[in-house]
C-alpha cells in the first residue's frame, strides 16, 4: 500500500464543510478537530422524522386514462393539471433523515497557546488523528468508526501524566428534539427520544467513558474526566428501525467494546478496513513528488489546482478517497448511502437527505463493483427488496399493473408512491426499473449465481410492471405514459413549457437494458422461455432512439426544444453511461450524436452541479476522450468539491464523489461488450501512473501500469468466466484462463508471462 493516502489539515475545521468524515456504514461522524470544544457532529444511519407512510392517492387509477389521452393527443397542460390532482401522493412527502446530535468534548487548554496543530485523514487504515502542542507537552486524538464492533471509537492522550481533564456531552440541536438525557452509573451519557407509541422511531445515543488512570464520574447529563493520562470515548445509537430494546442493546454494545479494548478494537477495525480498501491501489505521476505534497493543507492543494498547478495526486488520493467514503457510508446490513451518504448535519436537510433514485442513489453505486467493494453494494439490494412490497401495491392501486414500481424517491421503508409535487420529477415511475438493473450489474462482476437467483423475480417484477404500464402510441410502439425526463422541461410550439410526455428516450433505454438483463439471466437460470418471448416482442415494439435537429440524441419522443439546453441530467445519455447502448462499434451514428449532445449540453452551462459534473466525467471516458473527462474532474475539484473534499451540489451531496471516482476508473478501464479495454481514454497529462486491482465484467482482477501514456505490464488475475477479449488502442486479444492464476502482458498484448 502507497505511503500518501493522507488528507491533511494545518488548522481545526471552522465549520463543517471542512471536518472529516468517519463511518461504519450505521454510525457517522464528523470531526471538526477543534480544541477547547472539540465537536464531532455524529449520525445514525436510521434516524428520520415520522414512520412509514400510506401515501398512495386512491384517485390515481380513476384519472389514469385520461391522463393518457390528453398526453397523446398533445394537451399536456390539461393532463399535467390532472396529475397535480390525481398522482401526486396524499400526502405528497416523505420524511427525512435527522442527525443524531453533536459530541462536545470541553476542555481548558488555552487555544492562544496551542502550536504545530495537525488534523489528518489516514486512508490507509480509516483512522482520523488531531496532534497539537501547549508548551512542552503534545496532546493527540484518534478517532475511527468501527464495523466489527458498532461504535465509533476516540482516543485522547496527553504526553504529560494526568493531564487531561475535560466533560463531555451529547446535543441535539438547539438542545431540543431530546425528551430523556442523563447518566447510567458513572461512566456513561446518553440522549434519547421516545415517539410515545406514534408512527415514528424512538431512538438513543450514547457515550463511555474509558479511563487508564485519573477519574470519571457523571453530573446529570455530563461526563466529567478528570487527572487521565490516556481516555477512550465509546459511542453508539440505536433506532427502533432494528431494535425494539434499542436502548439495552446500545449499551451493550459499548460494555462489549469497552471490555476489549482499545487496541483490539483498533487492530479489528483496520483488519476488517484493510480487506476491502487495500484491493485497489492507485499511483499517478511522480511518486516522491506525490510524497512530499502529503502534508500541505488540502485546502492549500485545492486552490493551487484553481491557479492551475497540476496535482496528479491529488487526483488519485480523491480517488481513493471516494472508496474510503463508500466503505464507511454503504456497508452489509446496513442502509444504503443517501444523498448525503451517513453524514447530514441538518435537521431539515436539503432533499431530505434521503434516496432520489432518478440519477443520485443510482450515482452513489456506480464506482462499487469496477472499485472492487461489492460488498458495499449490498445495501442497495435490501432497500430494493423493501421498495418491491410496497411497490406492488402502488403499481396496484395507482396503475392497475403487476409487479412492481416507484417514482424518483425512496425512504429507509421502501416508499414508492410520488414525492413531491414537482412536475419535472415527480410523475416518473422508472426508479424501480432503474435500481434493478443493478442485480445484473452485482451478478456480472462477482458471478454469484444464488443471488442472481434469488433476486431475479425482483427483476421479473420490475419487468411485469413495465408491460402492463406501457400503451401502444398512434404508431404502435409501446410507450410509457405517463412519464417525464428526469427533470427536463420542453417547449411547445404554442410557447407552453411541459414536462409530462410519452416515452422520454431515457425510459425507453431503462426498459431495454432491464429486459436484456432479464432475459440474459433468465437464460442462465434456463427458465422462463415464455416470458423471454414476450420481453422480446415487447422490446421490438419499444420506439427507437432519435436523432434531433442539432444532431443531438433526442431527449423526447419529438424534437421539442429543451427549456434548458443546459440542464444538469443528461437523461438520455443514459444509454452511453452507465449503459453501453450506445457505443461506436454498435451505432457509430448514435455514438457521434451522443457527443454533440453532451458537447451541447456543456456549451449550455450544464455540470454545474457536483453529480452532473460526476456524470459528465463518466460520459466523456465513455466517449474515449481522456482529454475532456481530466478537464471536467478538475472543473470538479475546483468548483464543486468542499473543502473536505466532499462534493459539493451544493450543499454537500455524496453523489458527485462517487460518480467522479467511477468515471476515473472508466478512463482507466472499460469493460462492457465483452472486452476488456485497458486506457480507453488516458489523457495527456497522466504521462505515467499504476492502478492495480479494478475489477471487470467476469469477475477479473485488472492491473495496468503505463509508461509515458503506453501500456507497460496488464496483469489479469481471472475471475469466474474463462475467456477475456482484450483491447488497447487498435490492438485485440483474446486469452483464455483455463488452469492459469494470472497473466501479464505487454504493450502489444503478448503474454510476457503466466
Ligand atoms: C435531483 C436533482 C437535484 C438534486 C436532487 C437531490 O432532483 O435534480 O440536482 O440532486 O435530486
Amino acid at each position: 500500500m502507497q505511503d500518501d493516502l493522507k488528507i491533511s489539515f494545518n488548522s481545526p475545521a471552522i465549520d463543517w464543510n471542512i471536518a472529516i468524515p468517519i463511518g461504519n456504514g450505521r454510525l457517522g461522524a464528523m470531526v471538526y478537530g477543534t480544541i477547547k470544544r472539540e465537536i464531532v457532529q455524529l449520525n445514525e444511519e436510521s434516524i428520520w422524522s415520522g414512520g412509514p407512510l400510506e401515501r398512495i392517492n386512491k384517485d390515481a387509477k380513476k384519472y389514469l386514462s385520461k391522463i393518457r389521452e390528453l398526453i397523446l393527443n398533445g394537451q399536456i397542460k390539461k393532463a399535467e393539471e390532472i396529475s397535480l390532482f390525481a398522482l401526486t401522493g396524499t400526502p405528497p412527502s416523505q420524511g427525512h433523515y435527522e442527525p443524531l446530535g453533536f459530541l462536545y468534548i470541553d476542555s481548558n487548554i488555552d487555544e492562544d497557546s496551542v502550536k504545530n496543530y495537525r488534523r489528518e485523514l489516514d486512508l490507509k487504515n480509516a483512522i482520523v488523528k488531531v496532534e497539537y502542542k501547549v508548551g512542552n507537552e503534545k496532546f493527540t486524538r484518534e478517532y475511527f468508526a468501527s464495523y466489527p464492533d458498532d461504535v465509533i471509537v476516540i482516543k485522547l492522550t496527553s504526553s504529560k501524566a494526568n493531564n487531561l481533564t475535560f466533560k463531555i456531552n451529547l446535543r441535539r440541536e438547539k438542545d431540543k428534539y431530546v425528551d430523556r438525557s442523563g447518566h447510567i452509573g458513572d461512566d456513561t451519557i446518553y440522549i434519547e427520544k421516545s415517539n410515545g407509541g406514534k408512527n415514528g422511531l424512538s431512538f438513543c445515543g450514547m457515550v463511555k467513558a474509558v479511563v487508564e488512570d485519573g477519574k470519571v464520574y457523571s453530573i446529570g447529563e455530563t461526563l466529567i474526566v478528570v487527572n487521565a493520562t490516556t481516555v477512550f470515548l465509546l459511542i453508539s445509537s440505536m433506532s427502533t428501525y432494528r431494535e425494539i430494546d434499542y436502548f439495552e442493546k446500545t449499551l451493550k454494545t459499548l460494555k462489549n467494546a469497552a471490555r476489549k479494548g482499545y487496541n483490539n478494537l483498533l487492530l479489528d477495525h483496520i483488519e476488517d478496513y484493510n480487506k476491502l480498501f487495500n484491493r485497489v491501489s492507485f499511483q499517478l505521476g511522480n511518486k516522491d513528488d506525490n510524497a512530499n505534497k502529503i502534508d500541505i493543507d488540502i485546502s492549500e492543494r485545492l486552490q493551487r489546482l484553481k491557479d492551475g498547478e497540476i496535482d496528479l495526486g491529488l487526483i488519485a488520493l480523491y480517488f481513493q478517497f471516494g472508496r474510503y467514503l463508500l466503505i464507511s457510508s454503504s456497508r452489509k446490513g446496513s442502509l444504503p448511502s443517501n444523498l448525503q451518504g451517513i453524514w447530514n448535519k441538518d435537521m431539515m436537510p436539503s432533499w431530505d437527505s434521503k434516496y432520489t433514485i432518478n440519477i443520485n442513489t443510482e450515482m452513489n453505486y456506480w464506482p462499487a463493483e469496477i472499485c472492487d467493494l461489492s460488498e458495499c453494494h449490498l445495501p442497495l439490494f435490501d432497500l430494493i427488496e423493501k421498495m418491491r412490497k410496497r411497490g406492488s401495491k402502488t403499481a396496484k392501486e395507482m396503475y392497475g399493473c403487476r409487479g412492481f414500481c416507484a417514482h424518483h424517491n425512496t425512504d429507509i421503508w421502501g416508499d414508492t408512491a410520488p414525492q413531491d409535487v414537482y412536475m419535472p420529477a415527480t410523475y416518473w415511475p422508472m426508479g424501480a426499473a432503474w435500481l434493478c438493473l443493478n442485480i445484473w450489474d452485482y451478478y456480472e462482476y462477482t458471478g454469484d449465481i444464488e443471488f442472481l437467483k434469488s433476486h431475479y423475480n425482483t427483476m421479473k417484477d420490475a419487468a411485469l410492471f413495465l408491460l402492463d404500464y406501457m400503451i401502444e402510441d398512434k404508431n404502435g410502439h409501446l410507450v410509457t405514459c405517463p412519464s417525464l425526463s428526469p427533470e427536463n422541461k420542453y417547449v411547445l410550439q404554442d410557447g407552453n413549457v411541459c414536462c409530462l410526455t410519452y416515452a422520454p428516450t431515457m425510459d425507453i433505454q431503462i426498459i431495454k437494458a432491464l429486459f436484456e438483463r432479464i432475459i440474459k439471466t433468465a437464460k442462465i437460470l434456463n427458465e422462463d422461455f415464455d416470458f423471454i418471448k414476450e420481453l422480446e416482442k415487447a422490446m421490438s415494439k419499444l420506439p427507437h432512439i432519435q436523432i434531433g435537429k442539432y444532431g443531438q440524441i433526442q431527449e423526447w419522443i419529438e424534437d421539442y426544444e429543451e427549456a434548458e439546453p443546459g440542464h444538469r441530467h443528461i437523461s438520455h445519455l443514459f444509454g452511453l453511461y452507465p449503459e453501453s447502448q450506445i457505443t461506436k462499434e454498435k451505432d457509430p451514428v448514435l455514438f457521434e450524436a451522443a457527443k454533440k449532445t453532451l458537447e451541447r449540453r456543456l456549451s449550455f452551462g450544464s455540470g454545474h452541479t457536483g453529480w452532473s459534473r460526476a456524470w459528465i466525467i463518466c460520459l466523456y471516458a465513455r466517449l474515449n476522450d481522456g482529454e475532456k473527462a481530466y478537464q471536467n474532474i478538475l472543473e470538479l475539484l475546483k468548483n464543486s468539491t468542499l473543502h473536505n473534499l466532499l462534493d459539493n451540489h451544493p450543499p454537500f451531496q455524496i453523489d458527485g464523489n462517487f460518480g467522479a471516482i467511477a468515471g476515473i476508473a472508466e478512463m482507466l478501464l472499460q469493460s462492457h461488450d465483452d472486452i476488456l479495454e485497458i486506457l480507453p481514454a488516458l489523457p495527456l497529462e497522466w504521462e505515467d501512473g499504476c492502478i492495480s486491482g479494478l475489477k471487470a465484467r467476469g469477475g477479473h482482477k485488472v492491473s495496468i501500469e503505463w509508461e509515458n501514456r503506453v501500456l507497460k505490464v496488464l496483469t489479469i488475475e481471472p475471475g469466474f468466466t474463462n475467456k477475456v477479449y482484450i483491447r488497447y488502442k487498435n490492438k485485440t486479444t483474446d486469452v483464455n484462463f483455463d488452469g492459469i492464476e494470472k497473466v501479464k502482458l505487454d504493450s502489444n498484448l503478448k503474454i510476457i508471462k503466466q
